[in-house]
């Protein structure tokens, strides 16, 4: 039995200037942890509320006062109970808001308790955040890197949001993460050579002013190939086209023109033809169901599609997703939900139906490394947390990276693994 015998909120800033919401936490007067939480740019129209102010004389609306005065509230109140364990807090935590999408008090409100309480117990069982799930299927995920940022994360024209280099073919994380920031210094030589920018954008992906979204996925082969990578069975690309981004009245503007969804399929075929294309995530629009089932039908056998937008780590989205077949991995971020009970649900959900599952970060972070530890202790075989470039972004892998440490032996680097048809 814990009792939370206090928790104090503060606004702290995310990786984009934002207000953020940060929490310290006291269990059983005894432990004090703190958690924070991050935020999403290109939001999926059915993720749980995130509570802000809309006070455009603070921080441009984005305050947290409001978010502020639910943790007092939430303080004096968990006072009067005590838990046993995670999913009773989280059930706790539902109720009290008391709203289907979290809408009464946020879900950035709920999340930075539930992630905070995940903490507390772990440093109260002398454990670290990985190890106190009591799970004994520990993996170390494969990292999923957007090394050239596009769509919302930057201004430089590209429809699609994040180009991913992903170092499946190693013996272990360190290896796999080695290969990765040299492929970077790669890209950034290449783009300098070639005249174009090297500054980043919201994820520490560089943000070129490039003609097209397939010059993004040539320059990002040539970078492996300089780095003495084998695209064969080394690195791989995988992409977030974040397409509801640019879905407007049933098309997609793409480049220009207004296309249908079957034109987008097919540019990803060619694509999947020409470069060494893994994974796609959100391809298509949020709504559009139809389309994602002609995507799966025709990509859904070679190629991960993911579904973020799509499914918002929600279980109702993603069963809706299961029974009409559509994408086969689930992109999982704890603050769509807002509480890591229902995270993990998801997750399971997931993999009970054969799907696989990519556990992510948000495009505003902070430097809560937590869901390194999530990906651990879950058995999630992914992880994408942006570049290798940027703090917030860096502290991530850097965790993963210390956990392979203290495991040594014990744990094995997903690698091929992650992806059922490598
Ligand atoms: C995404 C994310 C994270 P955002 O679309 O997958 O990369 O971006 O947090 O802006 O939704
Ligand atoms: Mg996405």
């Amino acid at each position: 039995m814990s009792v939370i015998s206090d928790i104090h909120g503060r606004e702290v800033l995310d990786s984009r200037g934002y207000p953020a919401l940060e929490v310290d936490l006291t269990l059983n007067n005894t432990v004090q942890v703190r958690a924070a939480v991050p935020s999403g740019a290109s939001t999926g129209s059915h993720e749980a509320l995130e509570l802000r102010d809309h006070d455009s004389c603070r921080f441009k609306g984005k305050g947290l006062l409001k978010a502020l005065s639910h943790i007092n509230i939430l303080s004096d109140e968990l006072k009067k109970h005590s838990f046993n364990n995670q999913s009773e807090l989280d059930a706790f935590l539902i109720k009290w808001d008391g709203t289907q999408n979290k809408s009464r008090v946020g879900a950035n409100t709920i999340l930075a308790v539930s992630l905070a309480y995940a903490k507390a117990r772990a440093l109260s069982g002398h454990q670290e955040l990985f190890e106190s799930f009591g799970t004994n299927n520990y993996m170390l995920p494969v990292p999923l890197i957007n090394i050239l940022n596009g769509g919302v994360h930057a201004n430089n024209g590209l429809s699609v949001q994040e180009f991913m280099i992903v170092p499946y073919g190693f013996d272990s994380f360190k290896e796999a993460l080695r290969a990765a920031s040299e492929v970077f210094y790669c890209l950034k030589q290449l783009l300098r050579e070639q005249g174009f920018n090297t500054s980043v954008g919201d994820e520490g992906g560089f943000a070129p002013l490039l003609t097209n979204n397939e010059s993004a996925l040539k320059l990002l082969l040539q970078a492996i190939e300089e780095g003495g990578y084998s695209s064969e069975n080394q690195i791989a690309l995988a992409l977030d086209v974040a397409a509801s981004e640019f879905y407007e009245g049933g098309k997609y503007r793409w480049e220009k023109e207004s296309i249908e969804a079957a034109d987008l399929i097919n540019i990803y075929k060619h694509w999947e033809e020409q470069y060494p294309l893994i994974s796609i995530e959100d391809g298509l629009a949020e709504e559009d169901w139809a389309g994602w089932v002609k995507l799966t039908k025709e990509l859904g056998k070679s190629m991960q599609l993911v579904g973020d937008d799509l499914f918002v780590t929600h279980e109702r989205r993603l069963k809706k997703g299961i029974d009409k077949g559509v994408a086969n991995c689930l992109l999982a971020k704890i603050n769509q939900v807002g509480t890591l009970t229902e995270t993990h649900s998801a997750i399971q959900l997931a993999y009970e139906a054969g799907y696989n599952c990519c556990i992510s970060h948000r495009s505003g972070e902070t430097e809560d490394v937590s869901i390194a530890d999530l990906a651990v202790a879950w058995g999630v075989k992914q992880i994408k947390t942006g570049s290798v470039c940027r703090g917030e972004r860096v502290a991530k892998y850097n965790r993963c990276l210390r956990i392979e440490e203290k495991l040594k032996n014990q744990v094995e680097f997903a690698g091929k693994k992650a992806f059922s048809f490598l």
